[in-house]
């Protein structure tokens, strides 16, 4: 942080007089920046008053946060501090935030894209309306030891360092500086350490508890970006499959795939077929597993109309939900499950059926070929990719002796990461670590949510901290967790824990929570 020494002075002339008596003085913390050892640098303490419900924002331009904020100390750091490979400065940024009325805890607050960025430490994650901060959780947030103004800007990769640090060392060399800053400055260590991360968060949550299994108690996990070279192949291939049946301008470019009534029509008869299997038909698909839609159904049965799909169209639809195979016939990647967002336009991540246009993910993808095995050679030859992945190690054996928990979510309509890959590591955990990994992890789908939040009809707010620091500290495992919506109009529903689903008891208000009851075999016995 270039503005390190000018922090430092405002830190040690400014505020501190101002701190309460009972409360740590801030700059006492700056004594860390002399340690060789850790290579520790304190680039700013700053205390910040409480504020009131409505003034904070989750980011510099987020939506404001509906709780209060306490005052807390927020102390900004850089450990490592180097040039790098390419010329460049290179440290692994964080900031951490210290509550004056501290409960004790550490929360790690996961990444987003390829992290470059300190995100403030709130702890907004899966969270609903009252971030960890606002509960007294020591948060601390990372830019995973590199800068960067883009999302999904890879040039860090040239120094290794920063790649390893992306990959998986940032996360344990940051976990650990803030456990000093903690005892440093409270006099004494967290009782207990948490992480919550959605998508590379979510990653990192795995990351976690895979590579670091001393370091976290409890762990949250949401759409994790588990191997990302798999998935972009997969929603690549989705794409194509979908632009053979699309419509091609006069130089052979391909447009959208289907129609705006095409995909009215598709999301229709996906709710006709699948809506009602959970006992209700409101638009909410809550047992995807048992959901059979068949595109074929669609089919014209002459020319193409608004009320039917070409043969070309049930062609790549069939494709596009089909698992990818390489030329051994091993799955690539899984398919995506059949929901409501499939056909989503929002401001998010549009769903998978949504081609011809740009994305926040990327240019329109136009090609009209995938050569699968190329493409998957590639990846399995890219060693930053191998080790940043987390697919694979399924080895929780140190993590779940020491009585770690994990809780586990993905949005069913998620139209990056498929819900089915998460659903795949969760059996594959399970059955190499036996009885004790389904007794100490759960795993919530959540219908019609897109990835990492949003979906129109979606229950999408949910508190998963509270369950987990009662399954960590008071043992007591979770079974349903109440998720909520605020529009249309304000209604709970439970998740419940994979695999069961939520079946609605066939009478009561439907926007209760107790009018449904999971079904389904599940390991929590929900
Ligand atoms: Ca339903």
């Amino acid at each position: 942080m270039r503005v390190g020494r000018l922090m430092i002075a405002t830190a040690i002339l400014g505020w501190g007089a101002a701190a309460q008596a009972a409360t740590p003085d801030c700059t006492k913390t700056l004594k860390l920046a002399m340690d060789p050892f850790t290579n520790l640098k304190i680039t700013g303490a700053e205390h910040i008053a409480a504020a009131a419900a409505g003034t904070v924002l989750t980011s510099s331009n987020g939506q404001p946060l509906k709780s209060a904020m306490p005052a807390y100390c927020k102390i900004s750091g850089a450990i490592n501090e180097r040039k790098g490979a390419d010329g460049k400065a290179y440290a692994i940024g964080f900031e951490i935030a210290l509550p004056d009325d501290w409960n004790g805890r550490l929360l790690f607050q996961g990444g987003g894209g390829l992290n470059g960025v300190i995100n403030p430490p709130l702890g907004t994650q899966a969270t609903d309306d009252r971030p960890a901060l606002s509960r007294g959780f020591a948060v601390v947030s990372t830019d995973s030891g590199h800068k960067s103004n883009m999302g999904f800007d890879r040039s860090f990769m040239a120094d290794q360092q920063a790649a390893l640090d992306f990959a998986h060392a940032s996360l344990g060399t940051t976990t650990l500086a803030a456990k000093r800053i903690i005892a440093a400055y409270y006099r004494r260590p967290a009782h207990h350490s948490y992480m919550i991360g959605c998508s590379t968060g979510g990653r990192e949550a795995m990351l976690a508890s895979q590579r670091y299994p001393d370091l976290f108690d409890g762990i949250v996990s949401g759409a994790p970006a588990m191997r990302t070279g798999y998935s972009n192949i997969a929603t690549s291939y989705i794409t194509v499959m979908l632009n053979q049946a699309a419509i091609k301008d006069a130089s052979g470019k391909p447009g959208p795939a289907f129609s705006s009534s095409d995909k009215a029509l598709i999301a229709k008869a996906v709710l006709e077929d699948c809506d009602g299997l959970d006992g209700l038909r409101d638009g909410v698909i809550a047992k995807a597993g048992a959901c059979a839609f068949r595109p074929v159904r669609l089919a014209c049965k002459g020319a193409k109309g608004a009320e039917c799909l070409s043969t070309a169209q049930v062609k790549a639809l069939d494709a596009a939900f089909t698992a990818p195979k390489d030329a051994a016939g091993a799955v690539i990647y899984p398919s995506f499950p059949w929901d409501t967002g499939v056909t989503a336009s929002g401001n998010g991540i549009p769903g998978i059926l949504t081609t011809g246009v740009p994305t926040p993910l990327g240019p329109t993808n136009v090609a009209m070929t995938i050569d699968l095995d190329a493409r998957i050679q590639v990846v399995r030859a890219d060693a930053v990719q191998t080790l940043t992945d987390t697919n694979a190690w399924t080895n929780l054996s140190t993590f779940l002796d020491r009585g770690g928990k994990m809780i586990w979510y993905h949005g069913m309509s998620d139209p990056w990461f498929s819900a089915n890959d998460t659903q795949d590591y969760y059996a594959r955990a399970a059955a190499a670590n036996g009885p004790r990994f389904l007794s100490s992890s759960r795993l919530y789908m959540v219908p019609g949510a897109g990835h990492c939040g949003g979906g129109e009809n979606s229950f999408n707010q949910f508190d998963l901290l509270t369950s987990l620091v009662d399954w960590v500290e008071r043992n007591e495992a979770p079974k349903t967790i109440i998720a909520r919506r605020e529009s249309p109009t304000p209604a709970e529903r439970p998740l419940c824990p994979f695999p069961s689903y939520p079946h609605y008891r066939g009478a009561g208000d439907e926007k209760r929570a107790d009018s449904f009851e999971c079904r389904g075999v599940s390991s929590a016995g929900g």
